[in-house]
This record gives C-alpha cells, sequence and structure tokens, in this order.
C-alpha cells in the first residue's frame, strides 16, 4: 500500500528529529501520541511530516473516501443573550430591532420549501433567546417530523440544551430524552470553542462550561445519539490549548464512542470584537487537520468545512487528514458569511463538488448524517435531479 510506503520510507529519513522518529513509529504501529508530542508537532512545524502521518491515518480508517451530505441549515435567530467576542453572527439583545427570530411556522415554511428536494439532513442552530424553551423545540421538531419523518433533525448545542433544561428544570437526561422523543436524532459540534476555562472565560464567558459541554455530550451519547466535536482555533489561545481541547475530546471518546466527526473551526476575524487578532494562514489550517487527524486516533472522521476555509484549502486538506468536506451549505450559513470567509458565495453544486474530490486523487460519497452511503460517485455517475443546486 503506497501510505503505508510512504511513512516507512520517512521513518527511514536521517533528517528526521528524534521526537518525529518517535512519533512516526507510533502512528505506524497504531499507538497514540501524547498531548506533548501534538504540542511537539505543532511547534515544528513540518509540514510535509505532517502529510505523510496524517494521509496514512486517514487511509487506514477511510481509504479514498471523501464524504459530504446534502442538508440545509435553518438559524432560528441571530439574536443572542450570550456576548462571545468572536461571534460575527449576533446581534446582542440591545441591538434586537437588527436581528431575526423565526416563528416555528417560519422555520417549518423553510423545510416545506425542501419538499422533493434530494436532502437528507436539516442542521438547526441559532442564539439563544428565553422564547426558543424545551416545550417550542419539542413543538417545533415534531412538526418537522410529521412533515417529513425521514429528515435527520442534527440539532442545537450544548449552550443551547444547557439553558433551556436549566430554565425548564430538567436535568440533561430527562431533557434530551424529551427531545429526543419530538424527533432530535443527533447534536453538531459547536459551541465547544476551546476547553480550557481561562481562554474559555475571556471569549466566551456566561455561556455552559467545557465540562458542561461534554457532559452533556456524554449523556446524550449515553442515549444511544450521536454527536460531532468542534475547536475553534487560531486566535488567543496556544498550542498547548488546542492539545488539551483535543485531549479532552479523546478521554470522552474512550468513554462513549459517540462522536462522529472533529471539526476544526478557523477563527475568522471580520465584524466581530477579536476583530484586531490576524487569521492564522492556510500552513497553520493544514497543521491543524493533520494533529487532529494524528491525535484523534478513537474519531472516524475529520471533516473541514469548506464554506469557512474555501474550497482550495478543502480540497488541500484531503491530504492532511480530512476525509469529510460537508459539503452541501445550501444558504450559505450565516454565521460564516458574516465572519468574512473566503469566497462571500460559497455556493457550490454537488457535480462540482464531486469534481473538486475527484480531482484531488479521492473516491466522492454521498452520505447522510450517520455516514450510511447514499451515493458512491467513484462508481456511479451523477444524474443530474430537478434541482441540483445547493444552493437555494
Ligand atoms: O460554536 C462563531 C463558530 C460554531 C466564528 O457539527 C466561528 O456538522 C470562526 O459548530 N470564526 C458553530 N468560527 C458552527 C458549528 C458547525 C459548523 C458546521 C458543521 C457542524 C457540524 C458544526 O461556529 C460556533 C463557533 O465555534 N464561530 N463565530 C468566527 N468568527
Ligand atoms: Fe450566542 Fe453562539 Fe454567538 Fe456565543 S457564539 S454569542 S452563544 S450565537
Amino acid at each position: 500500500m503506497e501510505h503505508q510506503n510512504a511513512l516507512k520510507s520517512l521513518i527511514e529519513d536521517p533528517n528526521l528529529q528524534p521526537q518525529e522518529v518517535h512519533i512516526a513509529h507510533a502512528v505506524l504501529f497504531g499507538k497514540r501520541i501524547s498531548m506533548e508530542d501534538a504540542i511537539f508537532l505543532f511547534e515544528a512545524d513540518n509540514l510535509p511530516f505532517l502529510s505523510v502521518l496524517a494521509d496514512f491515518v486517514r487511509k487506514e480508517k477511510n481509504g479514498l473516501h471523501t464524504y459530504f451530505n446534502r442538508n440545509f441549515h435553518i438559524e432560528p435567530t441571530n439574536v443572542c443573550i450570550y456576548d462571545c467576542k468572536f461571534c460575527s453572527y449576533s446581534r446582542k439583545i440591545k441591538k434586537r430591532s437588527e436581528g431575526w427570530e423565526y416563528t416555528a411556522d417560519d422555520m417549518l415554511n423553510i423545510v416545506k420549501s425542501y419538499d422533493g428536494k434530494p436532502v437528507t439532513e436539516v442542521h438547526i442552530v441559532g442564539g439563544v433567546l428565553p422564547q426558543y424553551d424545551l416545550e417550542f423545540y419539542e413543538n417545533l421538531f415534531a412538526r418537522i417530523k410529521a412533515h417529513r419523518p425521514d429528515l435527520h433533525i442534527k440539532a442545537l448545542t450544548p449552550v443551547e440544551f444547557h439553558y433551556i433544561f436549566k430554565k425548564a428544570k430538567v436535568s440533561y437526561k430527562e431533557g434530551l430524552e424529551r427531545l429526543i422523543r419530538a424527533g432530535l436524532d443527533s447534536v453538531p459540534g459547536g459551541g465547544a470553542e476551546i476547553f480550557d476555562e481561562a481562554i474559555r472565560d475571556e471569549i466566551a464567558g456566561g455561556k455552559c462550561s467545557s465540562e458542561e459541554w461534554l457532559e452533556l455530550h456524554r449523556t446524550l451519547h449515553h442515549l444511544g445519539h450521536r454527536s460531532n466535536a468542534t475547536m475553534l482555533y487560531g486566535h488567543i489561545e496556544t498550542y498547548a490549548h488546542r492539545a488539551d481541547h483535543l485531549n479532552r475530546l479523546r478521554k470522552l471518546q474512550d468513554e462513549t464512542e459517540g462522536f462522529q466527526t472533529f471539526i476544526p473551526l478557523k477563527f475568522r476575524n471580520e465584524n466581530n470584537e477579536m476583530s484586531h487578532l490576524p487569521e492564522v494562514s492556510v500552513i497553520e489550517d493544514l497543521k491543524m487537520y493533520a494533529i487532529s487527524r494524528i491525535f484523534l486516533d478513537n474519531f472516524q472522521h475529520i471533516k473541514a468545512y469548506w464554506p469557512m476555509i474555501g474550497r482550495s484549502t478543502a480540497q488541500l486538506s484531503l491530504s492532511f487528514g480530512v476525509d469529510d468536506i460537508d459539503g452541501t451549505i445550501d444558504d450559505t450559513t450565516k454565521i460564516y458569511s458574516m465572519a468574512g470567509s473566503e469566497e462571500q458565495n460559497p455556493a457550490l453544486s454537488t457535480p462540482e463538488l464531486i469534481d473538486m474530490i475527484k480531482r484531488g486523487g479521492y473516491q466522492p460519497i454521498e452520505r447522510d448524517t450517520l455516514y450510511h452511503v447514499v451515493h458512491d460517485y467513484s462508481v456511479e455517475e451523477f444524474v443530474p435531479e430537478a434541482d441540483t443546486s445547493l444552493k437555494s
């Protein structure tokens, strides 16, 4: 196998530092790397080395498969009681007039606008407001399921759950059970930011703590449901904070095996209170993907969110451990267009996405939320449907 030979010959390279040899051996023999190793890799800045290691892990786990799915996003509101400094998206409660607040009817109408379209998932996440309480979401999820039972509902984050369950005076378990009964299928990875308490307090003070974020996912996994995890990187955190974040996720995954994919989210600096910080380079992005892939040996998938990093970096990321490029952002998730994503209008049709993956040398697989294969475009031809545009 080419990727195994690449790693074996890399180990023979006399120019490698001793710690690099040690890490390469660990990866070749399926052993874990430590937090210290991860920090070393961030600091060493050896991109070719990282590429060989991350590509090895990627191919051992997922071969050449590169996943995407067809989903659409609904953001119930862009008004939020919290005030995260990096957030380009929320209007503070006092600037409510600049925001939107959808009713359940509004959101059901958005769902209905996809009737007949080949989407498999709705992703629902927005700001936190008191009227979006437990009953509201129970009612919303039940109405979506009544209208389209096969649509997977991936919704809310521990930030919202923590707030609404506290308000309803129910435990995480009871609250999640009620929402699952109503139709919640899985939970996206947002709200994780950075787990280090001091940094979290500085950039996202007031919302759920790191321990609460992890506890919510633990509870969800014990109830038999899956979720994703993210990390917001490239702001005021250090490499040690990144390693700590990855380590807390790896530990929880050892316990529950409930995470499907890890998504590193690059901090974008437009329209927020941290705009004075420069954005990190593409090299830093590729390092982040590769080290995540190498460190998180118990995560099956690493996702690059292409509306955030742009198509070219997303394509490049496939050689740095990434096996999922999310894909089908229908309405150009506002969170990123407001934060200043590389492409102002990141719409990508299914054929374009398939072509991008194939040109990178990988096999495009359309998946559902739980990574069941919907279409394998490495063996199937893409047949244009009535509406193939992933942009509304
Ligand atoms: O938690 C907010 C981030 C997240 C900025 O699970 C920012 O499939 C960068 O979690 N620069 C929400 N990031 C988005 C999210 C997500 C996205 C796509 C797929 C999935 C999934 C999850 O967005 C927030 C926060 O970390 N965010 N502002 C910003 N200025
Ligand atoms: Fe609110 Fe989320 Fe923005 Fe924080 S990141 S202000 S919780 S919408």
